[in-house]
């Protein structure tokens, strides 16, 4: 790297660093353009991410694409209730855990699939009904979230549960006749069983505003008004040769809320406007700040669930498509930056060391806290390229580390070392990485100190 190249990815990194503290997002431009996915999304603190599937991890061509251009992945369909539990009580992870090895392996965020959807239930659960069918979902969250506890990112708890049309009311299935708090229930075990994954309502033909989208926001207001754990919301976005003009504004309602909001199964229908309205769907979310990240639904057009309408940013030989280069134009144009979003209402305190000189490191917080104990999200952000860190937070005193993820830590009282692991100790120059930790007892409030080395 050229010291002109090092000189301006410092400033970069000092400009994050600063405007996150100062006010909690900010324009951010680009210092230069990033020539993949995942890192010109990184360069505003968001994820690229692609939907992958066990059987095509053989696949050379598929998997090169993978490696270079994401930094998220979601099982396209490796963690569904039928993949998971095909007999109820018999937990099967294999091909899950294949993704999200992957997912590790490319130092990416898994996004987990979905815990409840009424399509994918295993036949056993097809046939049940009211306290032994809720009895069944709820451990089936339990067991499957306890799972993967402290991997996945970002959940979709529940898929799908409202009904088209002009209704905006639920969707009529056999979770929803167990009663109309199957949703909660669903939310309140999932985070009992993984307090540090985000938690997501996921739907499609919510791309504006309408009468459905409006049901899921009084449902996602009402959630928050009531202390119903929710952090975010995943639009789908199956989109045909057009898009809704009031795509980012209808975004923008719910990250009012209180929410993230993530684009989590993009695709679009091939024709005249396709690299348009891929364009148009990333600038919509980088004008959002709490837009977290996109994620298209397949890799290659052959890969697609849709068959036949080339709906994706790669052709079938993996060769990139106008929409790629219409996508990594917008991502490089920048946009807000995403901070690293706390998961409680009012956002909660962030703390923050300042530039290091000799681009070291710096290390900000999130914290969501509740009495008698907090998840701590730490952001690691290289000056200069890093070969190793270590993180060093004061706890107050009477606060314990109970685990840790991404990062190992030494002692778990007073002043704790977090070190990275195998796959986040190096991070590009101006690049970042992320780990976390529970405890009991207070969070830390103090400046963490973050060393390169
Ligand atoms: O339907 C498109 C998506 C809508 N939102 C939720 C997503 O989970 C859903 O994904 C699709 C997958 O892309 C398909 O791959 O969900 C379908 C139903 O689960 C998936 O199709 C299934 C087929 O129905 C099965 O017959 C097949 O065994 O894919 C399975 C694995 O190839």
């Amino acid at each position: 790297m050229s010291l002109l190249q090092r000189s301006r990815s410092l400033l970069l990194a000092s400009a994050v660093a600063g405007v996150v503290v100062a006010s909690g997002f900010a324009l951010v431009g680009t210092a230069e353009a990033a020539t993949t996915l995942g890192a010109s999304a990184a360069q505003t603190g968001r994820y690229y991410g692609a939907a992958i599937a066990a059987g095509r991890l053989g696949d050379g061509t598929y998997t090169g694409i993978l490696n270079r251009e994401f930094n998220s992945v979601t099982p396209e369909n490796e963690m569904k209730w039928d993949a998971t539990e095909p007999s109820q009580g018999r937990f099967t992870y294999t091909n899950g855990d294949r993704i999200l090895n992957q997912g590790i392996a490319m130092g990416a965020k898994v996004r987990g699939h979905a815990l409840l959807w009424h399509q994918q239930e295993p036949g056993w659960a097809q046939s049940m009904s009211g306290s032994a069918l809720r009895s069944a979902m709820i451990n089936h969250v339990t067991q499957v979230a306890t799972h993967y506890k402290g991997k996945i990112y970002a959940w979709d708890v529940v898929n799908e549960a409202f009904a088209d049309g002009g209704s905006g009311a639920r969707r009529d299935s056999n979770l929803q006749r167990t009663g109309n708090d199957w949703i909660e229930a669903a939310f309140r075990a999932a985070r009992a069983a993984d307090p540090a994954a985000k938690l997501c309502y996921n739907d499609y033909n919510t791309d504006g505003v309408n009468a459905k989208s409006t049901g899921i926001y009084n449902m996602v207001r009402d959630f928050k008004s009531r202390g119903v754990p929710i952090d975010c919301v995943g639009f789908q976005s199956h989109l045909g040769t057009s898009i809704a003009g009031d795509y980012q504004a209808n975004l923008q309602r719910f990250a009012d809320l209180g929410v993230d909001v993530q684009i989590t199964e993009l695709d679009v229908a091939q024709g005249g406007n396709q690299a348009n309205i891929y364009a148009t769907v990333t600038r919509a979310c980088l004008a959002v700040a709490r837009c977290t990240g996109i994620t298209v639904w397949g890799i290659r057009d052959s890969d697609s669930w849709r068959t036949g309408e080339n709906p994706l940013l790669f052709d079938n030989s993996g060769n990139k498509k106008a929409a790629y280069t219409s996508v990594l134009n917008a991502l490089n144009a920048g946009g807000t930056s995403s901070p690293s979003p706390s998961i409680s209402t009012p956002p909660s305190p962030s703390t923050s060391t300042s530039p290091q000189p000799g681009g070291g490191c710096t290390a900000t917080v999130s914290l969501n806290s509740w009495t008698g104990g907090f998840v701590a999200s730490v952001k690691v952000t290289a000056g200069a390229a890093l070969n190793g860190w270590t993180v060093t937070v004061a706890l107050p005193s009477g606060s314990t580390v109970t685990s840790t993820w991404s990062a190992t830590n030494s002692g778990t009282t007073g002043s704790v070392g977090f070190r990275n692991v195998s796959y986040n100790g190096q991070v590009a120059a101006g690049g970042s990485t992320e780990f976390g930790f529970q405890g009991t007892g207070a969070g830390p409030t103090a400046t963490p100190v973050c060393t390169a080395g």
